[in-house]
């Protein structure tokens, strides 16, 4: 098998939407450390990062083998379900494809960018976001969790039919930061779909894994961790992480 490396950090969404996809499918890789946004040494926005991903965010991959170099995380995830064949995750059935791909362009504006918009104010308080912003994310998140709830949870047990695709592990790294267990920064409770289905992506081999950098953070709805906590949590994560692919 080829060695892949996937660089970024166990707490970023995306990254951990790729770590718990490459874990489902014991795919070994090599984590290495990109500090997000820092344009210090191993830094996202360090000149010998930003030769390999331009747009200087995690996650992205690379075959050493090759040189090929792969950023966007849902571009990432198609494209190693593809290359691997995982048709579990990635339909062969073009429709239930597309219905993965909806889902994964519908993430970005209607969920990843709201649950940023709460998380963020908390872990990045030097970005000062602005209050406005905040209830923005907040209505548009609520909208998207109502069309999860109405739609695309309405009738299937998982976003597309009845397993895992990828489309429920982009989902799951935003969604699932949010519970009261994780980040506790927005209130669920009015989305019992939609709480039905993060309690079962919690069954999902190798959940706890993929989540420890969560785990060790806890609730910051009152108050934002420390750089300190931030880090400590990461280095827990990737020590979980190291002892998962030792077994796979
Ligand atoms: N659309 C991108 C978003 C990636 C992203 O926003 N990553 C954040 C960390 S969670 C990042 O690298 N931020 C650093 C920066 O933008 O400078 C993806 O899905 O991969």
């Amino acid at each position: 098998m080829k060695h892949l490396i996937l660089y970024g950090v166990p707490f970023s969404q995306p990254v951990r939407a790729v770590m718990w996809l490459l874990l489902l499918k014991h795919h070994p890789f090599e984590m290495v450390l990109i500090n997000p946004g820092s344009s210090g040494n191993n830094g996202s926005r360090h000149p010998d990062y930003l030769a390999k991903n331009p747009g200087g965010t995690i996650p992205c991959i690379e075959e050493p083998e090759t040189g090929f170099t792969l950023a966007e995380a849902h571009a990432i995830l198609t494209y190693l379900a593809r290359i691997n064949g995982w048709t579990d995750v990635y339909p062969e059935d073009e429709q239930e494809r597309a219905k993965v791909d909806w889902y994964l362009h519908f993430h970005h504006r209607n969920i990843r960018d709201a649950s940023l918009g709460l998380v963020a104010p908390k872990i990045r308080k030097d970005l000062d976001i602005p209050e406005l912003i905040q209830e923005n994310a907040r209505r548009t998140l609520t909208s998207g969790l109502s069309a999860l709830e109405s739609g695309w949870l309405s009738d299937n047990k998982f976003l597309v039919g009845d397993s895992v695709t990828l489309a429920d592990l982009a989902a799951y790294a935003e969604i699932g930061q949010l519970q009261p267990q994780f980040t506790n920064v927005y209130d669920l409770s009015p989305f019992p779909k939609v709480q039905r289905w993060l309690n079962d992506m919690m069954q999902v081999e190798h959940h706890d894994t993929v989540h420890v950098a969560l785990t060790e953070l806890g609730d910051i709805s009152v108050e934002a961790p420390s750089m300190e906590t931030i880090k400590s949590a990461n280095k827990a994560a990737l020590g979980a992480l190291k002892a998962a692919l030792a077994e796979i």
